[in-house]
C-alpha cells in the first residue's frame, strides 16, 4: 500500500451537551482529521488530542506540527506492507502518540478498503455487535445527574461511569445506588487524587462499584499499585497506560486490574492490539475508552472492540450523545439492548458527509509527493 497524499483538517463541531470532567469544561470539539490518499482510495483517521494539554501533553497543534514536519515526510511516497508497519516507521520520533495513531488509523482504513474488508476484519475481531456502556460528565447537581443517569439507563445502556473529583465523589456515588440500586457503575477520577487520599478512596469500597478509573496522576504506576493493595474496588488505568511498555509495568506492579484502551494513547490500532494482547495472556480485561469522538474515531473505535478481550461495556456510545448532525450519516446508534451494531462496509464502514466535513473546517493542509 503506497500513500501518495495526507490531508489534515483542524475541525470545530459543537457538542450536544458540555462535558465536564476534573480538569475542566469544553462546549465544543476542536480535533485534527485526516485523510491518507494511495492507489485511487482513502482513509481517514481521527485525531483525539483536545485544545489544551489536560488529558495529556499533546494538543491539536502539537499534532499539527508533528504529522506535518515529521511524519508526514516519513510517510508521504512510502509503500507500507501492512498498516501495523507504520507506528514502527515512526520510532525514531519520541512521544506525540495521538499524532502517530492519527495517521496509523487512516492507514488502516486505507488497507481494509483497499482490501474491500471491514476494519474489524483487517484487525482480527469477530463480533457483529459491541456492548455500550456511557460516560456522564460532573453535573451541576445531584438532580442534574439523577436525569443523565435515567435518560442513559432507558436507553439500553450496560454500565454508567460518572466522573468524580474531590468535592464530587462519594455524595454521588451514594446517591446513585440509593436510587437506581444495584446498577453497574463506575468511576473516573482523571488523576485528580494522590496517595495521600486513600483512606478517602477507600470509602467508595462500600458501593461495589465496577472499577475505579485513573484516581491518581496521569504518569504514575507505582503510587497506583500501592492504592490498588489497600482497595477492594478494582483500579483500571486510562491516562497511565501511555505505550505497550507502561501497560507491561502496571500489570508487573500490580497498579490495575483493569485496563482502558484508546488508540490515540498508545499510538494506534497496532500497538492497541499490542495492548490487548498482553492484557489477555495476563487475565487484565479490557474496554475501549472513549474521547468524545465524531463518527469517524468512533467507528475505528467499535471496530477494535471486535476483539475478544474486549470483555467489559465501554465509552463507546450514539452519535447523538455527542454531535448533532454527526460528521457521518447515517450517525451510530445504539439498540434497546444497550449494543451498536459493527458497520460491514470496507474499511471504517461509515459515510462520511463532505458537506459537513466542509463546514467545520478552520484550517486544511495537503501534503503529497510535490509539495515535499
Ligand atoms: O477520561 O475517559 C476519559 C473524555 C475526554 C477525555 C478523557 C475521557 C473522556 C471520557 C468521555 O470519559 C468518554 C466518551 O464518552 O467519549
Ligand atoms: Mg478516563
Amino acid at each position: 500500500m503506497k500513500i501518495e497524499r495526507l490531508e489534515l483538517r483542524l475541525l470545530r463541531l459543537p457538542l450536544v451537551h458540555f462535558f465536564e470532567t476534573s480538569f475542566g469544561r469544553i462546549d465544543d470539539k476542536h480535533f485534527i482529521v485526516i485523510r491518507a490518499d494511495g492507489e485511487g482510495a482513502s482513509g481517514y483517521g481521527e485525531c483525539v488530542a483536545e485544545q489544551d494539554p489536560y488529558y495529556s501533553a499533546e494538543t491539536n497543534e502539537t499534532v499539527w506540527h508533528i504529522v506535518e514536519d515529521f511524519i508526514a515526510p516519513r510517510v508521504v511516497g512510502a509503500t507500507f506492507a501492512h498498516p501495523r508497519d507504520v507506528f514502527p516507521a515512526l520510532a525514531a520520533i519520541r512521544g506525540h502518540h495521538m499524532a502517530k495513531a492519527a495517521v496509523e488509523m487512516a492507514a488502516w482504513d486505507l488497507f481494509a478498503r483497499l482490501g474491500g474488508m471491514p476494519l474489524c476484519r483487517a484487525i482480527g475481531g469477530a463480533r457483529g455487535r459491541i456492548v455500550s456502556g456511557v460516560s456522564i460528565g460532573i453535573q451541576p447537581s445531584l438532580d442534574a445527574l439523577a436525569a443523565k443517569v435515567e435518560h442513559e439507563l432507558a436507553a439500553g445502556y450496560r454500565r454508567i461511569k460518572i466522573k468524580i473529583k474531590p468535592g464530587w465523589d462519594l455524595a454521588p456515588v451514594e446517591f446513585l445506588r440509593a436510587r437506581f440500586g444495584a446498577i453497574p457503575l463506575m468511576v473516573d477520577a482523571n488523576a485528580a487524587y494522590t496517595l495521600a487520599d486513600a483512606v478517602h478512596l477507600a470509602a467508595l469500597d462500600a458501593f461495589g462499584l465496577m472499577m475505579i478509573e485513573q484516581p491518581l496522576d496521569y504518569d504514575d504506576i507505582a503510587d497506583h499499585a500501592a492504592l490498588q493493595r489497600m482497595l477492594k474496588t478494582p483500579i483500571c488505568l486510562d491516562e497511565s497506560i501511555k505505550s505497550v511498555h507502561a501497560a507491561r509495568d502496571a500489570i508487573t506492579a500490580g497498579a490495575c486490574r483493569i485496563i482502558n484502551i484508546k488508540p490515540g494513547r498508545v499510538g494506534g490500532l497496532g500497538p492497541s492490539i499490542a495492548v490487548h494482547d498482553l492484557c489477555a495472556a495476563h487475565q487484565v480485561p479490557v474496554w475501549h475508552g472513549g474521547m468524545l469522538e465524531s463518527g469517524i474515531g468512533r467507528a475505528a473505535n467499535i471496530h477494535l472492540s471486535t476483539l475478544p478481550n474486549f470483555s467489559l461495556p465501554g465509552d463507546v456510545a450514539a452519535s447523538k450523545r455527542y454531535f448533532d448532525p454527526d460528521l457521518i450519516d447515517p450517525p451510530i446508534e445504539v439498540a434497546a439492548d444497550g449494543t451498536i451494531a459493527v458497520p460491514t462496509g470496507s474499511g471504517l464502514g461509515v459515510s462520511i458527509r463532505a458537506d459537513r466535513l466542509e463546514r467545520a473546517t478552520l484550517r486544511r493542509l495537503v501534503i503529497d509527493t510535490s509539495t515535499r
